[in-house]
Order: structure tokens, then C-alpha cells, then sequence
């Protein structure tokens, strides 16, 4: 039957071939598409992929943002502080210039200046202008443009006594003066310039010493300041103006009324508080005990996660070793509370104390263990060099001005600032 229906059988396997063939193209039609799906499957996850990956990216770039946002306010430092509500802009007078050439002596770019920082040098060298009518206005007319003599350092010499600078102060600038003029003829103009880099030298020594030029509150911690000095010298208002200069730089700020020793003080606290928008804590009850304020204050400060507590404390205790002792017992409840809080004592000195300030700076020294100064009242006194004896004779870095009642009338100590203000007539 096979050769007899050979012909039959070809075309069978013909048609069966045609047949397989045509499955086969079939099948790998289907290959093909079932591949096309697959690969347009994988294209598809990889496209989810990469919008996933740029969202991711999107989001981390959002996270960077607000970190950095948030590093610029810490990074803000009071120095640049500018308030809401502005100064009013002066007259474009000497005393713009002078504070605007101030200013730009310290590489600050026309853009960057403020009123309020212009506000605040005109204020400190109006401040400073008694002790300057009896020191610069002195020192030039004897020095006038003639080169340094001798007899003209024994001048500065008494001059620089008389401003309350300070005989380790004094020394120091009159021997390194002599110094000089040893070595070379010294021109009236050249020998201010000395004189202040001299006097700016001696101020910035402790700053150096404490290792920041300038006191913020640090990052993460809470940081106790405890406002410390004798009675009046202007602890409760340096408070107030350093809780409306802190809370206006975003620091999470709460104030600690430990003056329980006076009963109006509370009272006065809770003035700059209302001003400054920050909270006061208190304890009404007479004769409460101070160390239990701050007890009640570090555990609002720590629910409320605050970067700052300042604390107010009473000047007016019956004898030193009281005020000691209450100071101590503070500390101690801070240790405990929160080992890790960063506390600062500062030591407020009025400057129009002159000598009696130091004294009193010198004695808090011995026993407070301070760590910074604060000297207020620097408007209308002849005795604002008093601030170089306090960095010269108790090597105390000073960390704020105060130079009036206002609330922005205190700003970080800057001594190149204080020293132009200082002997601002040339
Ligand atoms: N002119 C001027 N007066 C100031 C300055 N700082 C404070 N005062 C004034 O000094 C006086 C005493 O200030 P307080 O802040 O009450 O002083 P204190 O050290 O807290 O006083 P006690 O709590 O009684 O020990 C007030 O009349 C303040 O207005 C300042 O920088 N310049
Ligand atoms: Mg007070």
C-alpha cells in the first residue's frame, strides 16, 4: 500500500509537514507575544521602580530642607538677631556713619545691615560718651598729631586709671606702648590704633580662654542660666532682655523665678515674660525656697523639650555666704535633675560701680564658680572701662551688654565693637 498510494502518502506528509509547520510558526507567535508581555511586564516594574525611586529621592531631598531650615535657626546666633517691629531709622548722621563704617569694618556687606543693629552702636557710643569726655577727648587733645613721648604715656597712664580700666589693664597697654615706642617714632593717629588693638587683646582674652566667642544656647540640651549679683545691679532686667532676645532667635526659652526673697520680684518677672512671650515659672507662697523653683522649672523645662531656663536669683541675702550657699544648692538640683544640662552662671555687674564692681566680681569668683559676666548700664556712666578690669583682673569672658531699660537694649558682647565705642572719636 505504500508504494501503491505513494503519491496519497506524500501529500499527507506534506499537508501533516504543512501542518507542524504552520503549529510551530504558531507556537512561536505565541513565544513571541508571551516574550512581548514579558518584556513590557519587566519595563512596567521598572518604570514603578524609578517613580518610586524618584519619589524616595523627592522625599529625601524634603527631609534635607527641613533639617537645614531648621540647623539656619539654631545657626542664628544672637548676634544677627533682628526684631519684629524694627528701629526707627535716624538721620543719616555721623552717628549712622560711624555705626554703618562699624559695621562694615567687621565685613558686613551693605545688604546685610540692620536698623536695629545700627540702633544699638549708636546707643552703646552715646552710652559710652562720659567715659570717653574723660579719656579719649583727653588722651587726643594731649596726644594731638604729634608722635608718642614718654610724658605722654605717664597721660595715658592716668587717663586709662581713671576710666577704671584697671591697673593690670593699664599696665599691660603702657608697657607694650613703651615697647614700641622703643623700637620706632609713633604717630598720635598710629598710637590710638595701637592703644585699641591693645585694649581689644586684653577683652578677648578670656573669650579665647573659654573656647566660643560667643554664648548660645547648645543644641539638644537644656541649658540652665543662672543670672547671679549683688543687689540692683540689673539681674531681672538682663533676664527679660535675654528671654526676649532668645525667644526672638527660636530657642524654646522658660524663666525660673528663684528670687523668692523679694516679693515684688515675681511680679517684675512676669512683666518681661508677657513681653518677651516666654513663660514664667514661679512659687507664690511666701518664702519659698529657691532651689524648689528651679526643681519645679527643670521639670516644665524638660516636658516642654526648652533649650533655655534662665534663672533669676536674689542679690539682696543678708550676707555673702547665704547667697553661696543658696547658689550651690541651685546647682545641685540642676546636677541631679539633668546631669547633662550645660549651665552657665553669669555674674551681672553694673558698670557705673566702677571699682566697687570689680571688687564684687572678684569676691563672686572666689566662691560662685562663673563662667561668664554680664555688665549692664553702660548708658550715661564715665566708668565703662570698668569692662577691661573685669576681663584683665577676674578673667571672666564678658557675653552681653546692657546700655538702657529697653527690652533690645542688651546684645551679645562684641569687643571690637566696644572698643570703637570705647575711644569712638577718631
Ligand atoms: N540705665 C539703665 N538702667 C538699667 C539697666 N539695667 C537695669 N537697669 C535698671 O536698674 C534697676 C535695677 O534693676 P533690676 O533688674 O531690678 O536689678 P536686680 O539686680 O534684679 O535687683 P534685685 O533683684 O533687687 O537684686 C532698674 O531700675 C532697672 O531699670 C541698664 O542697662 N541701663
Ligand atoms: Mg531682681
Amino acid at each position: 500500500m505504500i508504494n501503491n498510494d505513494s503519491d496519497t502518502s506524500r501529500e499527507w506528509a506534506a499537508q501533516a509537514y504543512a501542518l507542524l509547520k504552520q503549529k510551530q510558526a504558531l507556537k512561536k507567535e505565541e513565544e513571541k507575544i508571551k516574550e512581548k508581555e514579558k518584556i513590557k511586564e519587566e519595563e512596567q516594574i521598572k518604570e514603578k521602580e524609578q517613580i518610586k525611586e524618584k519619589e524616595q529621592i523627592k522625599e529625601e531631598e524634603q527631609i534635607k530642607e527641613e533639617e537645614q531650615i531648621k540647623e539656619e535657626v539654631y545657626k542664628k546666633d544672637f548676634s544677627n538677631v533682628t526684631y519684629e517691629t524694627a528701629a526707627n531709622l535716624g538721620e543719616f548722621d555721623d552717628e549712622f556713619t560711624w555705626s554703618a563704617m562699624v559695621l562694615a569694618a567687621q565685613g558686613k556687606k551693605i545688604n546685610e545691615i540692620s536698623t536695629d543693629e545700627i540702633d544699638w552702636l549708636s546707643k552703646l557710643r552715646r552710652g559710652l560718651e562720659e567715659t570717653r569726655k574723660g579719656f579719649v577727648t583727653e588722651l587726643l587733645d594731649k596726644l594731638g598729631d604729634d608722635p608718642l613721648t614718654p610724658e605722654s604715656l605717664d597721660d595715658l597712664e592716668t587717663l586709662l586709671i581713671r576710666a577704671d580700666v584697671g591697673m593690670d589693664s593699664t599696665n599691660k597697654v603702657i608697657d607694650s606702648l613703651r615697647k614700641k615706642l622703643n623700637e620706632e617714632v609713633v604717630g598720635g593717629e598710629e598710637g590710638i590704633k595701637f592703644l585699641k588693638n591693645e585694649l581689644q587683646a586684653i577683652i578677648e582674652e578670656p573669650i579665647k580662654n573659654s573656647g566660643s566667642n560667643i554664648l548660645v544656647p547648645k543644641k539638644g540640651k537644656l541649658n540652665v542660666w543662672l543670672i547671679v549679683g549683688v543687689n540692683g545691679v540689673g539681674k531681672t532686667t538682663t533676664l527679660g532682655k535675654l528671654a526676649y532676645l532668645s525667644s526672638k532667635s527660636n530657642y524654646k526659652t522658660l524663666i525660673a523665678a528663684a528670687d523668692t526673697f523679694r516679693a515684688a520680684a515675681v511680679e517684675q518677672l512676669k512683666v518681661w515674660g508677657d513681653r518677651s512671650q516666654v513663660d514664667v515659672i514661679s512659687n507664690q507662697s511666701k518664702n519659698a525656697d529657691p532651689a524648689a523653683v528651679v526643681f519645679d522649672a527643670i521639670n516644665a523645662a524638660k516636658k516642654r523639650n526648652s533649650d533655655l531656663l534662665l534663672v533669676d536669683t536674689a542679690g539682696r541675702l543678708q550676707t555673702k555666704n547665704n547667697l553661696m550657699d543658696e547658689l550651690s544648692k541651685i546647682k545641685k538640683i540642676i546636677d541631679k535633675k539633668v546631669p547633662d544640662a550645660i549651665i552657665e552662671s553669669l555674674l551681672v555687674l553694673d558698670a557705673s560701680q566702677g571699682q566697687n564692681g570689680l571688687k564684687q566680681a572678684k569676691s563672686f569668683a572666689k566662691s560662685a564658680n562663673l563662667s561668664g559676666a554680664i555688665i549692664t548700664k553702660l548708658d550715661g556712666t564715665s566708668r565703662g572701662g570698668v569692662s577691661l578690669a573685669v576681663s584683665a583682673e577676674v578673667n571672666l569672658p564678658i557675653r552681653f551688654i546692657g546700655a538702657g531699660e529697653g527690652i533690645k537694649d542688651l546684645r551679645p558682647f562684641n569687643s571690637f565693637e566696644f572698643v570703637e565705642a570705647l575711644l569712638a572719636d577718631r
